[in-house]
């Protein structure tokens, strides 16, 4: 299932989790909206379009890409997808 890197994103995130008292599921990675095990642009559009109330996500899908943790999905988690995506700042 590996499609040709035509789309350059090296996000491969490999970190640790750290072992703090977290409640999460193991399986949900914050940021990781559609659910599909790694953060990309398919995630900043689905928290995009939910924003922009173009579809809305479920409260799952809220959850996770609540990024910042101050219950609500804004474009400060879009952002902070798109950061992580990029490169520029891991989530
Ligand atoms: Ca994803
Ligand atoms: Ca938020």
């Amino acid at each position: 299932m590996l499609s040709p890197s035509s789309f350059k994103t090296a996000v491969s995130v490999e970190e640790t989790v750290p072992d703090d008292e977290s409640t999460a599921e193991e399986d949900t990675l914050s940021g990781d909206v559609n659910g599909d095990g790694k953060i990309t642009v398919t995630d900043i559009a689905k928290a995009a379009a939910h924003v922009k109330g173009v579809k809305a996500l479920t409260d799952e899908e809220s959850k996770i890409g609540d990024v910042n943790n101050d219950g609500k999905i804004s474009v400060t988690d879009i952002s902070m997808i798109a950061a992580h995506v990029k490169g520029i700042k891991a989530l």
